[in-house]
């Protein structure tokens, strides 16, 4: 059997466990079976790593009337869970995971996509999908993010940091710099949390504790930023083949209906919703042209690998500002990465192929 052997880890401690299992489905699915030998490695919810079946049908929402989910009953354990541990050392690699030839981590949020994962397969020799330990650690975190974009000369939205400490001593300073550095509506989020969970827009200093206490509920160390008045577009990037310059996509809009305030967890996941994408938005071709030309600049300014999304407000004046790059995008075949992929002439399975070809060819330790 000379087949490549993938891993497709999936599933997994954070908030976004089932989202992950979806995308496992879309990603299973994709991996031709000739190629590829696949061992779908799922995560429960409480830590422990199975073996399961991962037939890509059972992981579609809606199967069996709920959300996929990896459960404790079926498949072969190859790490134990939290509490879990008593025979196995910490940073106990998985034994299957020493047995393939690259991974595919499909996993968000802390214990996963904040480079920790990436540490475990480091560790292990182990070739694996997506951006390293530092990449993955800064796309987790806002405010480290927006630290080294804009050292590397990109503009990015003006921000004010509640860092972890308590916050009774920290509220003056931070309603005062809020109000000094540009005022309301100012959106509040966690600054290491996945996708949407714990943010909300703030219209007014009586709204602002409320916010800020409800953000600390997901992460201590808190971002506040100024609401930009701009439309929402956004670009793909992958690793160059062969050593070569990272290429960027076709550039997309995201279209918020009038129900939404901003691209929250219910505007991407849940059915039925007024949020469209548009690719290719519509757009002069400087413009998306200067899109481009960005996302490839803040693709390096952290170092990424493999893939990133760079997501970006265009104002008004034709002026563009960073608000942030995902290094673990949504990976379904209908959400946008994929999607900017698919018209710029790369459809999902070939985007697969192409990310594993990829890890395949780096090497592991240094690089
Ligand atoms: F492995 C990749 F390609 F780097 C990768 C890993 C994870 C791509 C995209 C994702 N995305 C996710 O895992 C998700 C957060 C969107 C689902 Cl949990």
């Amino acid at each position: 059997d000379r087949r490549i052997r993938v891993a497709v880890v999936y599933g997994g401690r954070s908030s976004e466990h089932e989202i992950s299992c979806v995308t496992a489905g879309g990603v299973l699915a994709a991996l031709d079976p000739r190629r590829y030998e696949v061992l779908p490695i799922g995560i429960t919810t409480s830590g422990r790593w199975v073996l399961t079946g991962g037939d890509p049908q059972t992981l579609a929402i809606g199967s069996g009337g709920r959300m996929p989910h990896v459960d404790d009953s079926g498949g072969t354990v190859v790490l134990p869970g939290r509490g879990e541990l008593a025979v196995q050392s910490p940073g106990q690699v998985p034994r299957a995971l020493g047995e393939v030839d690259v991974v595919f981590p499909l996993l968000h949020g802390p214990y996963g996509e904040d480079g920790t994962i990436q540490g475990l397969l480091e560790l292990a020799d182990v070739r694996y999908v997506g951006s390293g330990v530092l990449a993955s650690a800064v796309g987790m975190d806002k405010h480290v993010m927006k630290l080294l974009l804009a050292g590397a000369g990109l503009p990015v939205t003006r921000h004010v940091l509640v860092r972890a400490s308590a916050w009774e001593p920290q509220r003056d300073r931070v309603v005062a710099e809020v109000e000094q550095a540009f005022g309301y509506p100012v959106f509040v989020k966690p600054a290491r949390a996945g996708s949407s969970m714990g943010v909300s827009k703030v219209h007014d200093a009586s709204e602002l504790e409320a916010a800020v206490l409800s953000a600390r509920e997901h992460d201590p160390k808190v971002l506040i930023e100024e609401a930009v008045v701009g439309r929402e577009v956004e670009c793909g990037v992958l690793e160059g083949p062969a050593g070569g310059e990272p290429e960027a996509s076709v550039v997309g809009e995201i279209r918020l209906g009038s129900a939404h305030e901003m691209y929250d967890f219910q505007a991407k996941y849940l059915p039925g919703d007024d949020v469209g994408l548009d690719i290719p938005a519509d757009l002069p071709a400087d413009v998306a042209e200067r899109v481009r030309r960005m996302s490839i600049d803040a693709f390096q300014a952290l170092s990424c690998e493999s893939l990133a999304r760079v997501d970006f407000f265009l104002r008004e004046d034709g002026s563009l500002l960073v608000n942030e790059l995902n290094t673990m995008p949504g990976f379904t075949p209908t959400s946008m990465f994929p999607q900017l992929w698919a018209k710029t002439g790369i459809d999902y399975p070939s985007l697969v192929d192409r990310l594993v070809d990829t890890a395949l060819r780096r090497p592991t330790g240094l690089r």
